[in-house]
């Protein structure tokens, strides 16, 4: 039992190490402070959840479950009450698919979204590090062709990382740099396409129609494709990201999640708010800067790391 416990913090502790508690200190001192839950402690308890992004309707389920459970005598102290919230929140985040799902052949083609400065730039150069050390042959395709100094950036994490790119001129067509990486990337038997996009449009509908674009011209050359499209969010945006991925969703098809900046947030609750209102999982976490701050997501350690 304490072994297993044991290897579970050690766990946490190496694939976590840079994450920040979560809901942390706050949490920490209210249940192991030996109080009564009493209605000013549940006031207290539900300011500490709705700060770390973990959402209105999970936050009031939670408080009144709480309460029938401390009636019925199930949740008498804080140990009790870590074990209750931990329960609850990992009822949230099903073990599900977090690696790339590959296809059996030709190129898997991955289209990473997101607003301007989530991190998808950083994310897909950490990704095609990650693919890399996993032996899969990686080709990047420059498709911000909007933001000055985009394409300079991804050749400089292409070469970082070792993998093909393809690229374009500033103020090109962002498409037909897909459509050329996609081909390439059948040419060369490369295992795995990751198509950088523009954040920032004229507005959202433009950006919107843009990534369409992109979509219709990548099936032209493979009609199943984008087998994956990454919504990458800053979790520093909290409620914000939440509408984001709502918007995106919407409009792109979005598969998965990546939720960055996890290295410098105590808000990490959107990966269950997210996952209970709009069904999608958080397939990957930015944890830093470095080509090896990514790591797939894994809930127990991420609860673990929530009460950290
Ligand atoms: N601390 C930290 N910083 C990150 C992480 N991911 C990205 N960043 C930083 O966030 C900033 C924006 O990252 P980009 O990858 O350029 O974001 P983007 O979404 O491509 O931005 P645009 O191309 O402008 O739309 C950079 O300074 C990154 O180094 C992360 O997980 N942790
Ligand atoms: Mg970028």
């Amino acid at each position: 039992m304490f072994k297993a416990i044991g290897r579970l913090f050690q766990k946490v502790k190496d694939g976590l190490a840079k994450t920040r508690q979560v809901i942390g200190g706050a949490l920490r001192k209210l249940i192991g402070g030996g109080r009564t839950i009493d209605a000013a402690f549940l006031q207290e308890l539900e300011d500490t959840l709705l700060s770390a992004d973990i959402g209105i309707a999970k936050t009031d389920e939670i408080i009144a479950e709480l309460k029938t459970r401390f009636t019925a005598g199930e949740v008498a102290k804080g140990e009790d009450l870590l074990a209750f919230l931990k329960a609850s929140l990992r009822t949230e985040l099903a073990a599900e698919q977090t690696e790339l799902r590959f296809q059996p052949s030709g190129p898997t083609v991955v289209l990473i979204v997101g607003v301007n400065g989530a991190g998808k730039t950083t994310t897909l150069a950490k990704l095609a590090h990650h693919l890399t050390g996993q032996g899969k042959k990686v080709l990047i395709a420059a498709g911000d062709t909007y933001r000055a100094a985009a394409i300079e950036q991804l050749q400089i994490w292409a070469t970082r990382a070792k993998v093909d790119i393809v690229k374009g001129e500033q103020g090109g067509d962002a498409a037909a740099i897909a459509f050329d990486a996609v081909a390439a990337a059948q040419a060369r038997g490369s295992d795995v396409v990751l198509i950088d996009t523009a954040g920032r449009l004229h507005n959202k509908d433009h950006l919107m129609r843009e990534l369409e674009k992109i979509r219709r011209v990548i099936q032209k050359r493979i009609p199943d494709a984008p087998h994956e499209v990454l919504l990458v969010l800053d979790a520093t945006a909290g409620q914000n990201a939440v509408q984001q991925a709502k918007v995106f969703k919407e409009s792109m098809g979005v598969t998965g999640l990546v939720i960055t900046k996890l290295d410098g947030t105590a808000k990490g609750g959107i990966a269950i708010t997210i996952k209970r209102e709009l069904g999608l999982t958080v397939r990957y976490i930015g944890v830093g800067e470095g080509m090896d701050d990514l790591q797939p997501f894994d809930p127990d350690a991420y609860i673990e790391a929530i009460f950290a």
